[in-house]
């Protein structure tokens, strides 16, 4: 997968890309990553890449001509883009599987108040990681890669990804390593037993505990597969 990354600020990106299993994907080639500095699309000795709102407010917002030059010398017909921005819509695991299938990502990112919204109708989706605000698009940028290139083949263990949070619509359960005793807080004792249904058993439970407890939006519109429904009522019964 190629992805070329649309910034003022490619040096954001540095240590990222170089450090733990984002680094390897790309030095194993899975990944190819390439930035385009909007500022070289910029007239004149001052590459203004901003200027002031019309109809009056405070900020500055990006103009159509640097970055839609910047767009069209990567665009190809195997270009899927994206644009950054608060007001795109909410990101998602499921968002990001689909994202891991493209040849070639655009990632375009907005600084100061926004982009010219002339430049929406020139992708193919404008994306939010969550409901705050950033002072630029790079950092979602950031996350929509990391998400993406950790789905590819090849990233981390296949089916290291298959259990994770958000995968099936609920939070994962509670993992624990060594010691099984760390000052007295012990590690639940089902999961020393060496039974393999009845530790299933306790994580598919917990899983479901775990999201209707923090996350009730997601609980509610879960679709239970025939074994969550099997283990809750079992335990329903026992309590
Ligand atoms: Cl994608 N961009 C910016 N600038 N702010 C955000 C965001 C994106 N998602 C949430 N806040």
């Amino acid at each position: 997968m190629k992805i070329t990354v649309l910034t003022l600020f490619p040096e954001m990106y540095e240590n990222f890309l170089k450090t733990s299993i984002i680094g390897r994907s790309i030095e194993r080639g899975l990944a190819e990553v390439e930035f385009v500095q909007i500022r070289d699309f910029a007239p004149g000795n001052y590459k203004h890449v901003d200027d002031t709102p019309f109809g009056g407010g405070s900020g500055m917002v990006m103009k159509c001509q640097p970055v839609l030059d910047a767009l069209d010398s990567v665009k190809t017909e195997d270009s899927y883009t994206l644009l950054m921005s608060p007001a795109g819509t909410p990101y998602s695991q499921a968002k990001a599987r689909e994202l891991s299938k493209k040849d070639h990502l655009i990632l375009l990112c907005g600084h100061y108040e926004g982009l010219d919204a002339r430049i929406n109708k020139h992708v193919d989706e404008l994306v939010s990681i969550g409901d705050y605000v950033l002072t630029g698009g790079e950092l979602a940028s950031m996350v929509i890669m990391d998400s993406v290139i950790r789905l590819l083949k090849g990233s981390i263990r296949d089916t290291s990804t298959d259990e994770e949070s958000h995968e099936n619509g609920l939070l994962e359960y509670p993992q624990y390593t060594h010691p099984a005793d760390y000052k007295g807080d012990l590690v639940p004792e089902i999961l020393l037993s060496g039974n393999h249904a009845k530790i299933r058993e306790w994580r598919v439970l917990q899983s479901l505990r775990l999201t209707e407890k923090v996350r009730p939006d997601l609980y509610a519109k879960h679709e239970f597969t025939e074994e969550e429904k099997k283990i809750l009522k079992k335990f329903k019964d026992c309590e």
